[in-house]
């Protein structure tokens, strides 16, 4: 087998892509990102058995995140910059163990691979299928996808200077763990409920990062529409990315779109203060390829899903910068304070024709945890009433496969009384539909990016208590969430932790699950996958 890897929804027959992956990763590129997630077991190996203080590892704890994040599910497909990662973390690595010297450490400590072709050679033996017992795999990719997930959101944390020792040192536990055959499918979900706990705290972390920066994101409409100026496309999850952006466009002529899991930052007051700051454009990452077509100006990626361009003048277009990379599209990389220079940008987007109007209208949104307990009298009374029936949590990712287009059904086929609470590019199935409001509630709520899935956590607790209920469990409250790459992993994880029970998810389970694992999460936390809309409006709402 060439390549192995079922880290996302979409793998190949739902059990892993062994040729090339559906996203578009060649076996190269994926060999390369098993052997950097391996270099980072050594390194946390030694991390751990030397008691390093993760607070004091502050370039480490830097590129861990960053080197994580390159391996999430269409965030970098560039091998020069994959193998420049793996160079760069093994030289730290070295002189890690060199300080540290501490006995008896694995391979992955201590393994050299120079070339291009000997990082080839030494990646066919550490990937997935390194791990023989079907459930200690199952287990030991689980936490490593989740702990891919919090690394994306701890990294954009950092980038706002927040940080927690405490989550490195977790990260670097969990990492050493995987390693580590002497733990056995008891330990490894205890392990695997603790990398919940700590999705949890990566999640309150970026909370108060963003929101201490930006506001606290308050109910906005956002243009879909286009207006007349050539303009630059963001995609991506980074607001600092964004801010900088802004601020480099100001009075240049030149708008700015979001695209995908960008579009909340309309919601944020700081952002509003820029007229340049148009509106959204198009929809869920995977139909970028159309889209970025109509678009016809320069776009950026500040972190996934990057879909391979079908041409070269798409290509031309493109610009990556952060953890994401694609081959042939140039990368801008930060200076030594975190600046970076966007005028090659901003000087491409002068010279190209304003984007096509692909639909016109306004969407809202900005319904997080502190807009939502703003509302909260309202919304308390509307289910007191009658009114609200329910809340559906509809969380996650979106995707291109066919079945997805369940969501958008389910969502048209609840009830007029029910309340969508989402967040994520899952959105888009549904944030167009026109479901209405109830007494100027509207039906779908849309809290933010998929880390903001947090906000729907604490929503759910501060409805818990104005109903002074004791379990999240007991409100009018259903989970049903969709995924895709790993930052779902981590918010599936964390409201694991967090009691959260019955949660269905799809639109097909982790084919990352083994048949024991997936009995475990089914037993213990209820956990299933969806059926037909009809049998699921009707098991909802009975
Ligand atoms: Fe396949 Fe998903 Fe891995 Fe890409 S990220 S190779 S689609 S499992
Ligand atoms: Fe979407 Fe890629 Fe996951 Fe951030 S942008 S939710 S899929």
């Amino acid at each position: 087998m060439s390549m192995f890897c079922y880290q996302c929804q979409e793998t190949a027959g739902g059990r892993g892509c062994a040729i090339r992956g559906v996203c578009g990763k060649t076996e190269d590129i994926a060999r390369l990102q098993d052997l950097l997630i391996h270099t980072l077991r050594g390194i946390s190996e030694i991390v751990v058995k030397s008691g390093a203080d993760a607070s004091k590892l502050s370039t480490l704890n830097g590129e861990l995140l960053n080197s994580l994040f390159m391996t999430i599910t269409n965030a970098n497909f560039d091998g020069a910059s994959l193998e420049a990662q793996i160079d760069r973390m093994l030289g730290l690595r070295d002189m890690l163990r060199e300080q540290a010297n501490v006995p008896g450490l694995s391979d992955a400590a201590a393994f050299h691979a120079e070339s291009s072709e000997q990082k080839q050679e030494m990646a066919a033996s550490v990937g997935v299928l390194r791990t023989e017992n079907e459930d200690i795999r199952s287990l030991r990719e689980m936490i490593t996808y989740g702990l891919k997930g919090m690394a994306a959101y701890a990294e954009h944390a950092r980038n706002l200077g927040k940080e927690d020792p405490e989550i490195y040192a977790f990260m670097y536990k969990a990492l050493a763990a995987t390693l580590d055959d002497g733990l056995g499918a008891d330990e490894l979900v205890k392990l695997t409920l603790e990398t919940g706990a700590n999705g949890v705290k990566v999640m309150a972390l970026l909370d108060a990062a963003n929101t201490s920066r930006y506001g606290n994101p308050e109910i906005t409409m956002v243009d879909i529409g286009v207006r007349k100026n050539p303009a630059i496309l963001i995609s991506g999850h980074d607001l600092t990315d964004l801010e900088q952006l802004l601020e480099q466009t100001a009075g240049t002529g030149v708008d700015v779109y979001t695209h995908s899991e960008m579009l909340p930052a309309h919601y944020y007051p700081a952002f509003k203060k820029y007229p340049h700051f148009a509106g959204n454009y198009g929809n869920a990452w995977w139909k970028q390829l159309t889209e970025f077509e109509s678009f016809r100006g320069p776009i950026l990626f500040t972190t996934n899903c990057i879909v391979p361009p079908r041409s070269e003048e798409i290509r031309s277009r493109i610009f990556t910068t952060g953890s994401t990379g694609y081959p042939g599209c140039r990368h801008i990389a930060p200076d030594r304070n975190g600046k970076k220079d966007f005028s090659e940008i901003i000087a491409l987007a002068k010279t190209l024709p304003a984007p096509e109007e692909i639909e016109s209208g306004k969407i809202v949104g900005g319904f997080a945890h502190a807009q939502v307990e703003a509302l909260a009298d309202k919304v308390v009374e509307a289910v007191k009433s009658g009114a609200i029936k329910k809340f559906f949590v509809m969380a996650g990712c979106d995707g291109r496969m066919k079945n997805r287009e369940y969501y958008a059904e389910f969502a048209k086929a609840l009830p007029g009384d029910t309340v969508i609470l989402t967040a994520g590019c899952a959105k888009y199935r549904y944030n167009k539909l026109g479901l209405g409001d109830i007494g100027g509630i509207p039906r779908v709520l849309d809290a933010g990016q998929c880390n903001d899935s947090y906000s729907l956590a604490l929503i759910a607790l501060k409805l818990k208590e104005a109903f002074g209920l004791e379990s999240v469990n007991d409100l009018p409250l259903a989970f049903n969430i969709a995924w895709y790459e790993q930052k779902a992993v981590i918010v599936l994880l964390a409201l694991l932790w967090l009691g959260v029970k019955n949660i269905h998810l799809g639109p097909t389970l982790p084919g990352f699950l083994s048949p024991n694992v997936a009995k475990v999460l089914v037993e213990k936390f209820g956990i299933s996958g969806i059926g037909t809309v009809e049998d699921d409006v009707a098991l909802f709402m009975n």
